[in-house]
């Protein structure tokens, strides 16, 4: 696959329609069996605000927010163990990013159409020289890429079903975040939303 050919928004990498049509659902499949094995969670930030995206995980750890704070936990708040990440997610993963770790954490986001997520750095992994991939599912959204430090000037991009992102080197440490779903934009779900998967490398 090697000549695949990304776009590049401030060193983030955009692989537009990576994932056809077929693909696609059939990792939509992939989420809904996470999700029967390990439920989306309401993620509530320590100051015990409610975040509007639902999420989940696989893999050997999960990424949580409670009144505790954010971290990643090797079982779901229920006890079990996260389901393992899905083959074709990890394919993408050899692919796009061969020279990186193998991925121990794969977040589900389920942003209905009124979910968003504010501009955060992705900064609770341990080694930082790893890259995050980002697969997109449903809806087309707003993907707004800032600064290392806070404020400044953005860009942003709308990121459509089957796109793939992959974030590393000096990119890994900039602000991003969803600020709008446009619903009604993908048939892809049975109703109205988007669905992000990120995996990352945690240890
Ligand atoms: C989202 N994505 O697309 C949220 N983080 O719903 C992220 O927060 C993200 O897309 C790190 C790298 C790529 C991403
Ligand atoms: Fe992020």
């Amino acid at each position: 696959m090697a000549d695949r050919a990304a776009r590049e928004i401030r060193g983030f990498l955009l692989y537009e329609r990576v994932l056809d049509r077929a693909a696609q659902r059939a990792l939509v499949e992939n989420v809904r069996a996470i999700a029967r094995a390990a439920p989306f969670l309401v993620p509530v930030t320590r100051r015990g605000t409610e975040m509007s995206v639902r999420m989940t995980s696989a893999g050997a750890f999960g990424w949580i927010t409670d009144r505790r704070g954010y971290r990643y936990e090797p079982v779901h708040p229920s006890g079990v163990g996260w389901p393992p990440i899905p083959e074709r997610v990890v394919a993408l993963w050899r692919e796009l990013v061969p020279e990186a770790r193998p991925p121990e954490s794969c977040l589900v986001n389920w942003y209905g159409p009124d979910a968003r997520m504010g501009l955060h750095q992705d900064s609770d992994e341990a080694d930082m020289a790893q890259p995050v991939v980002s697969v997109s599912l449903g809806d087309d959204a707003l993907f707004r890429i800032g600064n290392e430090e806070r404020g400044g000037r953005t860009e942003s991009v709308w990121l459509r079903s089957g796109d793939v992102i992959v974030m590393g080197g000096a990119a890994r440490r900039l602000h991003h975040g969803i600020d709008r779903i446009k619903a009604g934009t993908s048939d892809l779900l049975d109703v109205p939303g988007r669905i992000n998967l990120t995996l990352r490398v945690v240890t």
